[in-house]
């Protein structure tokens, strides 16, 4: 990342919350959604020549504390009362180096912070008019997809529907959500449909007990199938579990949940807990985060990849301008538009032979449509 940004004299900060239906809920082993949300950070602020910038952050936290301990109304609360204000409190000239260094002393709320840097750093590129994937300095224009199909309502049916609806759409690879009593009879039949040439892979998001005879042999059973990797098997803090298992597998085990800075990765890297790692931007507290986990992963020979949480075009596009980093080279949770949402917040990330864009205007590249923001609620945090 180019360090050399000239900070922006931020004048408002706005939280922004939308609520966007799915075009089809989205089961996890957590829960079901069937709409999320969306809580943008929107910062004002005046560039180096005075020019007025406006950035845009998505905080991806979930309704409710299902995924990790954050949730939006959690999160707006925060940044509120301690993110913004400390952020602000001294000097109202920032950059988005400073997020980190200005809120050292505050515990926790990455996706909260990571809605702050992104919106701060958009806000700063924009005033330069530097996309943000030539900031990171991207090597691709273009991302591989993925798409992470949820446990249908249908059952093992309904996924092998959808499933074949999505290779027809042409991505790259499929994720299957995975629960006990959902896992090795529909990806089983999935395997046996598609064929081993299909990207398959799991995502049990730390329902599984190491300690239940029942889920391990579940597990067992799934190693069996050739997948490119098991996703968070156990939960967040049971890295010993995930080495244990993890070395008697040949599927190599992801983390997700259990990652949250570049210490985490290499720790787990380091005792084995998993082979690949999953970096989201919010989960790891902002960009600059994000690109250490890919530092680290790379000395240490880990693949890493782009996950996702369900963003709009804001989310995506920042998560899509990482993944075009040195390093993400396996297919991104970064799906088309359509995948989840009739309308889009901004302009549709649309599939192209299994790639999404990597945008190119300053920024992230995108803004919310205006009509989309009619019925937004907007809450002024500074300014
Ligand atoms: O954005 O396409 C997407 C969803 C990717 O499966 C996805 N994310 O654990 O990796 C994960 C889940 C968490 C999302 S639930 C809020
Ligand atoms: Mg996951």
């Amino acid at each position: 990342m180019r360090p050399t940004l000239p900070p922006i004299a931020v004048t408002a900060v706005d939280l922004v919350r939308v609520v966007m239906p799915l075009v089809q809920p989205f089961t996890t082993s957590f829960g079901r959604q069937t709409e999320r949300t969306v809580l943008l950070v929107r910062v004002r602020g005046d560039g180096a020549d005075d020019t007025e910038v406006v950035g845009w952050g998505e905080c991806v936290t979930p309704a409710a504390p299902v995924y990790s301990e954050e949730f939006t109304d959690g999160a707006a609360l925060v940044l509120r009362d301690h993110l913004v204000p400390a952020l602000l409190r001294r000097d109202r000239e920032v950059g988005a180096e400073e997020v980190g260094t200005r809120l050292r002393h505050l515990h926790g709320h990455r996706m909260a912070r990571a809605a702050l840097e992104v919106a701060v750093l958009d806000a700063q590129l924009r005033a330069v008019d530097r996309p943000l994937a030539e900031h990171l300095g991207a090597v691709r224009d273009r991302v591989p997809a993925g798409v992470s199909v949820g446990i249908p309502d249908g059952g093992t049916h309904a996924l092998l529907e959808q499933g074949a609806g999505y290779l027809d759409q042409g991505y790259l690879r499929i994720k299957v959500k995975i629960e006990p009593g959902f896992d090795v009879t529909p990806v089983t039949a999935l395997r046996e449909a598609f064929g081993t040439e299909c990207a398959l892979q799991v995502d049990a998001n730390a329902a599984y007990d190491a300690g239940d005879p029942d889920h391990l042999a579940a597990l067992d059973a799934l190693d069996e199938l050739g997948l490119e990797m098991l996703e968070q098997p156990f939960g967040p803090a049971r890295l010993r579990d995930h080495a244990r298992h993890a070395a008697r597998w040949r599927t190599p085990v992801c983390l997700d949940e259990s990652i949250h800075d570049a210490t985490d990765a290499a720790d787990a890297i380091a005792m084995g807990a998993c082979r690949i790692v999953n970096v989201k931007i919010g989960r790891v507290g902002g960009l600059a985060e994000a690109v250490a986990i890919r530092d680290r992963c790379r000395a240490a020979g880990a693949p890493v990849w782009c996950g996702g949480m369900l963003e709009t075009g804001i989310g995506r596009a920042a998560n899509v301008a990482l993944a075009a980093i040195e390093g993400f080279d396996l297919p991104a949770d970064a799906s088309a538009s359509d995948r989840y949402w009739s309308e889009d917040l901004t302009e549709p990330f649309h599939l192209l032979d299994g790639y999404l864009e990597v945008p190119t205007g300053p920024g992230i590249g995108r803004e919310p449509r205006p009509e989309a923001l009619r019925d937004a609620e907007v809450e002024r945090l500074f300014g």
